[in-house]
């Protein structure tokens, strides 16, 4: 077997007045409840160091900058003391945080960082941005101004090799090591991105065997999701869980990998209700553990990679049963 022991660390809400030192504390406090059950691996969710501020215009550049991260999060004041903790309990996290970088550009990202290693080994930039770049002229719509704050990110979705994680692999190549041996493959994706087919098979592709999942999904936006019904918000609600499980699920099982995906849940900024439904999800697409509510909770599992194979080698076996020749419509404009 090549176990590991898994955590999505489920945020409650974050608010515009939020001070960054607090919300890193509950941060810090979640990683805690998480090595006390063994956690080697622990997901936080996307934005997960402010509220899910996209929602706002914001036309003032200073306070809009207050809510990104301008240098490595490893090394930012703001952050250092979560990576710190992480290092000291040996246990690897995965942060996501809006990123303003040297030349100004801004990303919605998440970072992959290894204790053993005291270092970042993989960064993610989400590259399918919901929403619009004008707010709505209805001042009672639900604004998701990602497009407005972020550049598309410009990393692609590069699976990678985690080191130091699973006992008994050979230090010596195990980076050259063929999928399903050696070192975990990962790969990361940002909330809407769960959504797209193309993120889940360009990880597959590259014999990704675990997904992490950031999310912040708004229960209630019709003007953003459309519906073909009146629903009430309770409804909404439900049919906004019922899709977040639909992808991780499906995705899952078609790229023969778990998953965990890590929300932002509950009421941030006083009326925004964001859905819960952090989970962990097997590779034949059952959720093996799930959050209970809508606050700050660890979920956790003990997952075997191995169990990656039966779909990697039989129905999901790219090279012998996929075909490209038919496919050639999916990267056309
Ligand atoms: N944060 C984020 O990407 N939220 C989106 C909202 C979708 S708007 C149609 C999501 O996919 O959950």
């Amino acid at each position: 077997p090549r176990l590991l022991k898994v955590a999505a660390a489920q945020m409650g809400p974050i608010h515009l007045t939020s001070k960054r030192e607090e919300t890193v504390s509950r941060m810090i406090a979640l990683l805690q409840s998480a090595s006390s059950l063994g956690a080697q691996v622990v997901l936080f969710p996307e934005t997960a160091l402010t509220t899910f501020f996209p929602r706002h215009l914001i036309n003032s550049q200073e306070e809009l900058d207050s809510y990104f991260e301008h240098s490595e999060l490893h090394e930012s004041a703001n952050t250092k003391p979560l990576f710190d903790e992480a290092k000291k309990l040996g246990i690897d996290i995965s942060v996501g945080y809006a990123e303003r970088t040297p030349e100004g550009k801004g990303y919605n990202t998440q970072v992959y960082y290894s204790a053993k290693k005291a270092a970042i080994i993989a960064k993610y930039r989400k590259i399918h941005l919901p929403g619009t770049k004008e707010p709505f002229e209805d001042p009672n719509a639900v604004n998701q101004l990602e497009k407005r704050y972020f550049e598309p990110g410009n990393l692609g979705f590069k699976a990678f090799r985690v080191p130091d994680v699973i006992e008994g692999v050979s230090k010596k190549g195990s980076g050259e090591a063929a999928p399903g041996k050696g070192d975990p493959i990962m790969g990361m994706i940002i909330c809407n991105d769960r959504r797209w087919a193309e993120s889940w098979r360009t990880y597959g592709l590259q014999g990704v065997e675990v997904v992490l999942c950031g999310y912040n999904t708004v229960g209630w936006a019709p003007d953003l999701w459309g519906t073909r019904k009146p629903m009430t918000p309770q409804q909404a609600e439900e049919e906004a869980l019922f899709h977040h499980k639909l992808v991780m699920q499906a995705n899952s099982y078609m790229n023969s990998c778990f998953s965990i995906s890590a929300a932002k849940a509950g009421l941030e900024d006083g009326k925004h209700d964001l859905i819960g439904g952090s989970c962990i999800t097997s590779p034949e697409g059952h959720i093996l553990a799930e959050a209970k509510g809508k606050g700050d909770e660890i979920v956790f599992a003990e997952i075997d990679l191995e169990d990656c194979r039966q779909g990697k080698e039989k129905t999901f076996d790219f090279d012998r049963h996929r075909r490209i020749d038919s496919y050639g419509l999916i990267t056309q404009q």
